[in-house]
């Protein structure tokens, strides 16, 4: 497959550790309920699923966000939960609700059932990558991601969010451990076959959002979420084409087992806002770049006040690596999704505070910008 050349290689320069001009930043959900134009293409797509499913309407609302700051990546507009529709769990999303699965697995027979899908029921998803890769234009890099096995476990089992921390999963979890590391299993093994075939498909570098494994105990953590991250990425494609594929591992809530998650094998540690990225830099930032952390709340803050948080967080992780080889880097984000309350142009504010703050904090070096 031929796509036109990264004139922006910012984000990946920082996932492998290597100097860049400025701090890049991208915002996890970045498209989305925020932005006025996204809720005007979802309405036309009828659903979310109409959206996630059509090539086109994909292809809109991943670079929707780019069109209105610079940001310097690109995520593929999809959804963890497209991988247990396409185990037969039944997806669907009710206007200003979660997701709802229509068969969760409750009981022993259904947890047997269980199989990695057919990737061909999620080619909707590798031809939007490639149609995005198209669309950007080489401007900036896209980036693919999957649920991680126990995120997408916790779904599986409750059908849903939970309003009662995950009590279905959990139990679960300590009566049954035999089907739950089932589960987990088939998860990892659908998940490497999904990043693998996104990254076929143009994804340039690949996600693991492990959004609820901060709701596991110590000792929970490392034997049904970590274990099963670490076969991804054992899985996973190192290269494609020639060129690096980094893999980002976000588990929310996992500041407690950074150092353990600095022994994974994969270039960049996302954290969430508990974490203070000048310790985390002091205790994995010789492996690994990081990504985080701004708490999305500061961004209900006015322009002013959302600047400042920035140029606090940049400030907490100190001058990157400037030199040549690698060092320790910081990739911008938040410490989780951006809100739908948050407005527009303060995501702006934001943009322009990281790019200009951060430029001053390094002496100039060479790269793409
Ligand atoms: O229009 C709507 O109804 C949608 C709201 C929405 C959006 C915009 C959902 C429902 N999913 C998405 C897109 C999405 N989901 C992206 C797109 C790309 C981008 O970042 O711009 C991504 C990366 C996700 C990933 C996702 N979905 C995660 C992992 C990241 C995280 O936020 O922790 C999770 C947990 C989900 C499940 C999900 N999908 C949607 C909602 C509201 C939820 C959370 C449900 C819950 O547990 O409360």
């Amino acid at each position: 497959m031929s796509f036109a050349p990264l004139a922006n290689d910012t984000f990946l320069r920082a996932c492998l550790r290597q100097a860049t001009p400025y701090t890049p930043l991208w915002l996890m959900r970045q498209a989305g309920r925020y932005l006025p134009e996204y809720k005007a293409t979802r309405s036309r797509a009828g659903s979310f699923m109409g959206l996630a499913t059509n090539v086109d309407y994909a292809t809109e609302v991943t670079l929707q966000p780019l069109e209105r700051f610079p940001l310097d990546a690109a995520i593929l507009f999809s959804d963890i939960l497209t991988v247990p529709d396409a185990m037969g769990l039944g997806l669907s999303f009710a206007e200003g609700e979660g997701p709802k699965l229509a068969r969760p697995l409750r009981d022993e027979a259904a947890v047997a059932r269980l199989a990695v899908p057919d990737l061909e029921q999620l080619r909707y998803v590798f031809d939007a990558v490639t149609s995005i890769r198209h669309a950007l234009k080489g401007r900036v890099p896209l980036i693919g991601f999957s649920g991680s096995p126990w995120t997408l476990a916790c779904y599986m089992v409750e059908g849903s969010g939970s309003k009662d921390d995950w009590r279905g999963v959990k139990s679960m979890l300590y009566s049954r451990p035999d089907l739950m590391h089932r589960i987990l299993a088939v998860n990892a093994e659908a998940v490497i076959g999904y990043l693998n075939a996104q990254i076929e498909a143009g994804a340039q570098a690949v996600m693991v959002f492990d959004s609820w494994g901060g709701a596991l105990a110590d000792g929970a953590f490392q034997e049904f979420s970590l274990a099963y991250t670490e076969r991804v990425l054992a899985g996973l494609k190192r290269s494609h084409e020639g060129q690096v594929i980094p893999r980002l591992v976000f588990t929310k809530g996992g500041g407690l087992w950074l150092e353990q998650m600095g022994a994974l094998d994969c270039e960049v540690l996302g954290v969430d806002w508990t974490v203070n990225l000048g310790r985390a830099r002091a205790l994995v930032g010789g492996a690994k770049a990081l990504q985080g952390n701004l708490d999305p709340a500061a961004l209900f803050a006015p322009p002013a006040q959302v600047a400042q948080q920035a140029r606090r967080v940049l400030e907490a992780f100190g001058t990157p690596h400037t030199g040549p080889g690698a060092g320790p880097t910081h990739i911008f984000n938040l410490g989780h999704g951006i809100s739908q309350f948050t407005p527009p142009e303060h995501v702006a504010a934001l943009v322009e505070a990281v790019h200009t703050h951060s430029r001053a904090m390094r002496p100039q070096v060479s790269g793409k910008a």
